[in-house]
């Protein structure tokens, strides 16, 4: 394992709230990875910000008689203080309008277009003559080419997912007029020149997921095409050139480049030499699959174009989208929950434990189900983990005083107890470096249950020999189960720990150590307690109803 890591998720747009769709794809399995590799001593660092610039969010910030400066403002604060009740845990959090990502995104293109990477054509844009301005993206409304569906936006149909080349019938969408077409000059970068290092990198980087690496590659066989890097509206970065003072970059050419600005003003605050850091570092991008040309093709492309100045990434995680009873989350047909309020519902960890529970490694799309949440809340998060913590420390208490007994020798079954201990930490481990984070917490489970059935075997309540051997290795199994959830359910980690009676944080732990019976005879408890309440069906109705689900 590299003793470096810089892991970014995609950035949110500062345009709306976060809701579950957002935290199950990307930030969670982000957080969950980045604290893993804390506790594998990895010096790891998870960096975000909030995308400010694109078309959508000036439309808005119009829209509500707000400068697009106010109304990013108020998102980025907002979405930080979501993460934050959430337990995402970012080491900074930015945004792609400061003043440090703007210099950065104009020296990146200025070396780009000193590379001859980049060159001016004149096309034909939308115009609104009665709003006096060019209408890149969702500026324009109208019917989609391909599969007819009215009301699109210019850039993207909703219904076919397909970027139209040309919109049919399209109106402003400020004013409804019928725009016309005028010319404008607008610079592009020669994404066709990458094809074989892009090529050659996807080949010898055997990090990335073989799927998504395969529908890449095949992209790139049937032919890239040079990518439009400019907009004609007023926010956004400024293109560094005399003759274009009037216009902005597109979203997309400065807001991965916010990873690394964010990273470079992250350690030239702590005077580290961040270049240095970022290419001795391993390298992730946690995504979405509706992102993936992005990542995978402009982002490395771009980098490749400066010389890799800036190393390209290691692992791109790439996951599905979660859907809402079977449904595809849509905000603005309200079909979403924000965050917000599932944390006024629910503490973080339940959520956590059951997003990470549901979402594999690939790109398949998970579903967020109330009846499910329940099911696995109450019989696998409490029935069984909870159930052996409380089990074991309560009785501890309540028999021995709260202090841990002499051992004896050990029979088979405590031999078998002793033996998954010592193997947890790579058992689990080994799934978590492979991002298979729903198998490891799984694997989590199954020794909580096994742990159950052990002591249920056992019968300490009958106080009959191995008695203490019983409550000794369940005392010392309740310290490995704190350590190996913390990465899922920090709190409750922290609470466990606070249980055992042990100093300090279970953040302090590394992960091996999962693995070693520290608590020792003598060792006197904390006062123990249910870690979770249950999730009650009236409850559970009363939030399908307001979320307007009728199933
Ligand atoms: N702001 C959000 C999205 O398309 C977009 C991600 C930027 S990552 C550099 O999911
Ligand atoms: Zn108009």
């Amino acid at each position: 394992m590299n003793k470096k890591a810089i892991i970014t998720s995609a950035l949110p747009y500062a345009n709306g709230e976060i809701h579950l769709g957002h935290v199950a794809s990307t930030y969670l399995p982000a957080d969950v990875t980045t604290r893993f590799l804390k506790q594998n001593g990895v010096e790891a660092y998870y960096f975000c910000a909030s995308d400010d610039f694109g078309t959508p969010i000036l439309i808005q910030s119009e829209k509500e008689r707000k400068t697009p400066a106010e109304y990013v403002e108020h998102w980025n604060k907002r979405d930080y203080e979501d993460f934050s009740s959430f337990d995402i845990d970012f080491d900074y959090f930015y945004k792609t309008s400061s003043p440090e990502n703007i210099e950065f995104v104009q020296d990146v293109f200025k070396k780009l277009n000193a590379a001859g990477h980049i060159y001016e054509k004149e096309i034909i844009q939308f115009y609104c003559n009665n709003d006096k301005k060019f209408l890149p993206d969702r500026y324009v409304k109208g019917q989609c080419p391909y599969c007819d569906a009215e009301d699109q936006y210019s850039d993207l149909c909703e219904r076919c997912g397909r970027v139209p080349e040309e919109i049919k019938n399209p109106v402003c969408s400020i004013c409804g007029q019928t725009p016309t077409k005028e010319k404008t000059t607008h610079y592009f970068f020669k994404l066709k020149n990458f094809g074989d290092s892009l090529t050659k990198w996807l080949d010898e980087n055997e990090h990335l997921q073989k799927d998504v690496k395969k529908y890449v590659q095949n992209w790139i066989k049937s032919g890239l095409i040079d990518w439009d890097i400019t907009r004609d509206i007023s926010w956004g970065v400024k293109i560094p050139l005399d003759d274009a003072h009037d216009k902005v970059f597109y979203g997309w050419f400065d807001n991965h480049l916010a990873y690394i600005s964010t990273a470079l003003k992250f350690f030239s605050d702590k005077g580290i030499d961040g270049k240095e850091f970022w290419n001795s570092s391993d390298i992730y991008h946690f995504i979405g699959k509706d992102i993936v040309y992005h990542h995978y093709l402009f982002l490395p492309a771009m980098r490749l174009g400066i010389n890799s100045e800036y190393k390209l990434p290691d692992y791109i995680p790439t996951r599905g989208h979660l859907t809402l009873q079977s449904k595809k989350i849509s905000k603005s047909r309200n079909w979403y929950i924000g965050l917000k309020e599932f944390l006024e519902y629910y503490p973080a960890d339940y959520l956590r434990f059951y997003l990470v529970s549901i979402n594999p490694y690939s790109q398949d799309d998970l579903n967020f189900d109330w009846d499910d949440f329940t099911t696995r809340i109450n019989s696998e998060l409490i029935g069984n983990l909870g159930n052996f913590v409380n089990r074991a420390l309560g009785f501890t208490k309540k028999v021995f005083d709260g202090k841990v007994p002499q051992s004896e020798s050990f029979d088979e079954k405590d031999s078998e107890i002793e033996i998954k201990i010592k193997n947890l930490a790579s058992d689990i481990g080994s799934l978590m470096n492979e991002n298979n984070l729903d198998r490891a917490l799984k694997k989590i489970l199954e020794f909580s249950s096994y742990l159950n059935q052990y002591f249920q075997h056992k019968e300490p309540w009958k106080n009959g020999p191995g008695t203490t051997n019983c409550v000794y290795l369940s005392v010392n199994a309740v310290r490995s189960i704190a350590i190996a959830i913390f990465p899922f359910m920090p709190k409750s980690a922290q609470k466990i720990w606070q249980q055992l009676g042990l100093d300090g944080n279970v953040s302090d732990s590394l992960w091996n150590e999962m693995s070693e019976l520290r608590i020792s005879t003598g060792h006197t408890l904390g006062d123990p307690s249910p870690l979770f309440d249950r999730v009650e069906t009236s409850d559970i109705e009363k939030y399908k109803k307001h979320l307007g689900y009728s199933g």
